[in-house]
């Protein structure tokens, strides 16, 4: 049996159906499940408890230096009765390579592209119909901002399923119907893609007007936006790249996971040269937290307990940004 360990983003999902639907051409049967860095241990704890297990894929899961100890130990453990394939392109899986080299663990990484494109590169003349899984791959490489949509339709079904994804970012059954609507029925969305979308839409909407009122710090290059206490998990990404583009400055959204963790999610515009993973992966470290993403969107998590630290050292990076 095979199990798919894949992101729930864009990128993740389409990569993820690609394969699945090559293992399906090979009569392969294959369970999926949906990870986040940070949640990868958990997950892989439970795909360790099936039997009969042979191959393991992990997809667009960029491997979290935080609790990197414990899924070492879950790896190790299923490596004894599977292969296991990583595909990513995250910078934090790449420091890695030696240790997931020791553990006997495949590496298939891309500089440039996504998941999508690194999958659809090595599966796609396997797939039942290319022509179908090119145009998924393209939508995943659109959704991680490795390519552009060339047409209009392109853009349309990238947006659409983008914000279908947002609506309840939570809901991992979606993700995986998303998927099996892709493979079982070769059609890029349903109604229920089209409802979330319109939904996702919406409350994206009143986020972007709440996001002004919520603006806790305007520098020279930099705006910090406070939202805590707002519901808005799945819209943060985009709230804070649609400020970056009206503002061309740096934004970061300050907002709390849970009631020991806060979240500071950044976006930099593209005329801006800042390597801010890097800047903000030291502000993670010195406050006990953990982080990753890509320089110019990118995330860090710390302890509550530390928000005021955490904003001084924030606004004082709008005198290291030039
Ligand atoms: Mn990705």
């Amino acid at each position: 049996m095979r199990c798919i360990i894949t992101h729930g983003d864009l990128d993740g999902l389409t990569a993820a159906a690609i394969l699945v639907d090559v293992l399906n051409q090979k009569g392969e049967k294959s369970v999926l499940l949906i990870a986040q860095p940070f949640t990868l241990a958990n997950v892989l704890s439970r795909a360790s408890s099936f039997e009969n297990l042979s191959k393991l894929y992990i997809i667009d899961v960029g491997l979290d230096p935080a609790t990197w100890e414990q899924t070492k130990r879950h790896l190790a453990k299923i490596r004894l009765k599977a292969d296991i394939i990583w595909i990513d392109h995250h910078r934090a899986t790449l420091k890695k390579i030696e240790e997931l080299s020791k553990l006997g663990i495949s590496l298939i990484y891309s500089i440039d592209g996504s998941a999508a494109s690194i999958v659809k590169h090595v599966y796609l003349e396997k797939t039942s119909n290319p022509d179908f899984f090119s145009k998924l791959a393209f939508i995943g490489e659109i959704g991680d901002k490795v390519r552009e949509a060339e047409d209009e339709e392109t853009a349309k079904l990238a947006e659409i399923l983008g914000s279908s994804l947002s609506a309840d970012s939570d809901d991992d059954d979606f993700k995986i119907r998303l998927i099996q609507l892709w493979v079982k029925e070769q059609k890029f969305y349903d109604e229920e893609v089209e409802k979330r979308a319109r939904q996702a839409k919406e409350r994206l909407q009143e986020l972007i007007k709440e996001a002004k009122n919520r603006v806790i710090f305007d520098g020279e290059r930099l705006v910090l936006i406070d939202f805590r206490g707002v519901p808005a998990r799945g819209y943060i990404g985009k709230v804070a790249s649609d400020y970056t583009n009206k503002t061309g400055k740096v934004v970061i959204v300050i907002f709390n996971s849970g009631p020991t963790e806060t979240v500071a999610t950044c976006r930099v515009p593209p005329t801006l040269n800042v390597n801010a993973l890097n800047l903000l992966m030291k502000i993670a470290y010195k406050l006990g937290g953990s982080g990753g993403g890509h320089p110019k969107a990118c995330s860090i998590r710390v302890p509550t307990a530390r928000i005021n630290t955490l904003r001084r050292e924030l606004e004082k990076l709008d005198r290291v940004m030039h």
